[in-house]
Formats: C-alpha cells, structure tokens, sequence
C-alpha cells in the first residue's frame, strides 16, 4: 500500500489530520489497532474549546455538535459548598462547547469513511520503519496477514500508550514528567446534571467535578487515590461522596440515576521533547499528557494536527519545509501554556495529601482571589475557553 501520509491511531488526532489534509487534497491512511465501535463508544474529553468547536464548523464535520452539543457561556467554582460563576462570555466573549469527545470520533469517522478515506481497524503488531530516510513504513497485522505502507511522513497519532514514540531512537527525545498523587474517579449517568454549567468544586473530601453530556446525562468525577480500586465504590457510595463534595444543597440538586460507565483514571502532566524525528511527527497524547482538570488535551491534539497539516499542505504544494520543521516550536508554545493552566488548575481544586493546613489555608485564598478578582477570573476564562491559535 501507498499513500502520502501514514497515520498511527484513529482518536482525534488521527482523524482530524486525515480530515484537514484531505480537504488540502493530501492523501493518507489511518491505522487503528481498536475496532470502530470500541474507538466510537470510548468516553473521555468533554469540552471543546471555541476555536477547536469553529474549526470543526468550518471544515465541515460540526453539524451534529451544533445541533447537540451545549455551548456553555462559564463555569462554576464550589468552595466549601458556596458557588461563585466565573462568566467566560463577558469577561473573553467567547464560551465553550460541551461535546463528548467520542462523538466527535463518531462524526470524523463518518466524514472520512463518507470521503472515501482508508481506516483500518483492529490491527496488531504495529511498527514505524524508516523514518530517518525519505520512504518511511508503517507495517501491520490484520487478519493473520502483515501489511505494509509506505509513505512520505508517518503520523504518531497513537496515544500515550502508543508505540511511535517509544520507536524514536533512545536518547533523542528529552522527557518532562509530574505524577499527582490522586486520580478521578469517573461516572456517566442517567441523570440531569446538578446545573446547566460545569461545576469544579474544592471541598474538605476531595475535589469533585459535575459535567454532562446533555440534559439528561452526567458526567460526574470524584478525586481518589490514583490507584483507587473501583470495586471498593459501589454506585450508593458514589452517588453519596458527589453529594457531599457539592455542599449543603447537594442532597438537593444532584439527582441520582442508572450508572451507564465507570472508571478511574490516574492523573499527570507529560511532554516529549521534539515533537518530530526523521519523518516521524508525533501528535497529542503520543507527545503530552495532561491531567483533565483545565480539559486541554483533546483540543491540545486538535491544535498539534493543525500546526502539522499546514507545514504538510506547504511542503505538498511548494516542497519548502520551513513549517515542518518548526512543528514542534509551533505546538510546544501552546503545549506549555497548557501545562502550565492544567497543572494550576489541578493543584488548586485538588487535595494533595502531601500539604499541610497552611496550604489549604492558601489554596483557599487562591480560590477565593480567583472567583472574586476581575482580573484572576479573566485569566483563568482565557484559558479555558483556549487561547488564540494563529
Ligand atoms: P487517543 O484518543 O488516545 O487516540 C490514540 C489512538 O491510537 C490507537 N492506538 C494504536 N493504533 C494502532 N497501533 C497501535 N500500536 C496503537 N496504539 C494506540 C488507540 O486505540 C487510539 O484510538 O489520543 P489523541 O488522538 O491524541 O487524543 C487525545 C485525547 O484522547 C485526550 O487528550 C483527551 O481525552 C484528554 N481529556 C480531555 N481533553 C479535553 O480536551 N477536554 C476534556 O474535557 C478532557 N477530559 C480527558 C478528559 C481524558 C480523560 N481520560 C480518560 C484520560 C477526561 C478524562 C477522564
Ligand atoms: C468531561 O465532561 O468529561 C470533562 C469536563 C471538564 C474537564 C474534564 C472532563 O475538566
């Protein structure tokens, strides 16, 4: 097999690439060692930033978000059970759209698939080859049979998980690392959401976060150990933990139904450094990690995909390779922003059982400072509806 670009992993990355460089009239392959169903039914991210939701729009695979994703115009910020509103559209005038990650798979695959495109599912024993020459090669099993594809460029688009960074020749990449010591706990449920808006809320049990998928099903996250074992929470003492973290009026407003998923996810903040070696680029969560609290790393691995196919589209149409060779420049610059926002983020809401009563007294203060001055609220809605992409 033949192509232009050889894509490893059909999540957002992947597929956003393989969208954007064929509306640029560049041809690719997506190798996905899932099947269609597993990759379209894995529930993750949920917010969207503006500018990722207008990219979606403007490419011509936003119909369906349109129509059922919420656009949120804040969030609410729960202190010991107060709430305070941090208002994204008059303090940026611009908010964010809520849009469960899978669904964005969903349509992406539907677009290619409609396109044309060739997505090959349920793959194993994945390799990248070549990539320091000029023919690199993806070569894969699939029924028994190993295949191969030869390409201009290979694509890591294959998750933290993944295997293309682990192929990078050892010493090449320089790794930045912090492991939290908790994780999230994680619900979908039937059930309407406790507000219209995302509730981040700090409490003396731990961090908990109320989001949704639309007005009749939650997304609900508790803080716990990052190897907190899941069978040790049945769904009475789940429902009872996301009660008490919400505050007094808890009881209230979080309203209980049939648990449809449940997980937990350890936290951390990772980048690899370069993002590229030889014709191999590595894309989103292959290349960075960060934990979910500022929801950065599906629109981080939109924006990656989008920096890679313009540097694609220039070399295609004139052979400079000036974008493509300040990829990582171009993604690491946000990469960062966002590492930073999410790191802050985290260790604000969070408890870490490393402080003491003088940081929670602190942290305390920064929540207060946060959701009380103008000019603290502003930086943080900037952030999270997402910074300006050029
Ligand atoms: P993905 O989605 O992990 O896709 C990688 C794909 O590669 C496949 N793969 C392989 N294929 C072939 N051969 C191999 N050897 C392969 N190895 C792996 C995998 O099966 C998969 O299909 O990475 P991508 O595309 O970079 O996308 C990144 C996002 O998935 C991730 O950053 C977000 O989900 C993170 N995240 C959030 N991001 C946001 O922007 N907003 C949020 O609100 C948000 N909330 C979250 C999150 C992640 C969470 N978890 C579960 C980690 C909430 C949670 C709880
Ligand atoms: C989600 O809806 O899954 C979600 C929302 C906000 C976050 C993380 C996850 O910060």
């Amino acid at each position: 097999m033949r192509t232009q670009v050889g894509i490893v992993g059909a999540g957002p990355a992947g597929l956003m690439l393989s969208h954007l460089l064929a509306r640029a009239g560049i041809d690719s392959v997506i190798v996905e060692n899932r099947s269609r169903a597993y990759a379209e039914a894995r529930i993750r991210a949920g917010v969207i930033e503006n500018w990722a939701a207008d990219l979606l729009m403007e490419t011509g695979v936003g119909a369906r978000m349109l129509r059922e994703g919420l656009v949120h115009d804040g969030i609410e910020i729960g202190l010991h059970g107060e709430r305070r509103r941090i208002d994204f559209k008059r303090l940026t005038g611009r908010g964010i759209m809520v849009y469960g990650q899978h669904e964005v798979v969903k349509d992406l695959i539907a677009a290619r698939l409609a396109a044309g495109a060739k997505i090959e599912f349920e793959v194993s024993d994945t390799n990248v080859l070549d990539f320091n020459g000029k023919l690199p090669k993806i070569r894969f099993s699939k029924d028994g049979v190993v295949h191969e594809i030869s390409c201009d460029f290979i694509a890591g688009c294959d998750g933290f998980h993944g295997i293309c960074r682990r192929s990078v020749p050892a010493g090449v990449l320089t790794e930045y690392e912090r492991i939290y010591p908790f994780g999230w706990l994680g619900i979908l449920s039937e059930s309407p959401p406790p507000s219209h808006e995302l509730i981040y809320s700090y409490s003396q049990r731990g961090f908990g976060l109320y989001s949704m998928r639309s007005e009749t099903v939650s997304r609900l996250y508790l803080q716990c150990a990052p190897d907190e074992d899941i069978a040790k929470w049945p769904d009475e003492k789940i429902w009872d933990e996301l009660k008490r973290r919400l505050g007094q009026d808890g009881e209230k407003i979080l309203k209980t139904g049939r648990v449809l998923e449940k997980g937990v996810t350890a936290m951390r903040s990772y980048v690899a450094e370069p993002m590229q070696h030889g014709r191999l680029f590595l894309a989103g969560d292959a290349a960075h990690i960060v934990p979910p609290t500022g929801a950065k790393g599906m629109n981080l691995a939109i924006a990656d995909v989008l920096f890679f196919s313009r540097g694609l589209t220039e070399f295609y149409r004139s052979r400079k390779t000036t974008l493509l060779e300040s990829y990582t420049k171009m993604c690491l610059s946000r990469i960062w922003k966002a590492q930073r926002f999410s790191w802050w983020m985290t260790s604000m809401l969070h408890l870490n059982p490393a402080d003491n009563a003088f940081d929670r007294r602190r942290q305390f203060a920064e929540l207060d400072y946060v959701t009380s001055s103008e000019a603290a609220s502003t930086s943080l809605a900037e952030n999270y509806v997402g910074l300006p992409i050029d």
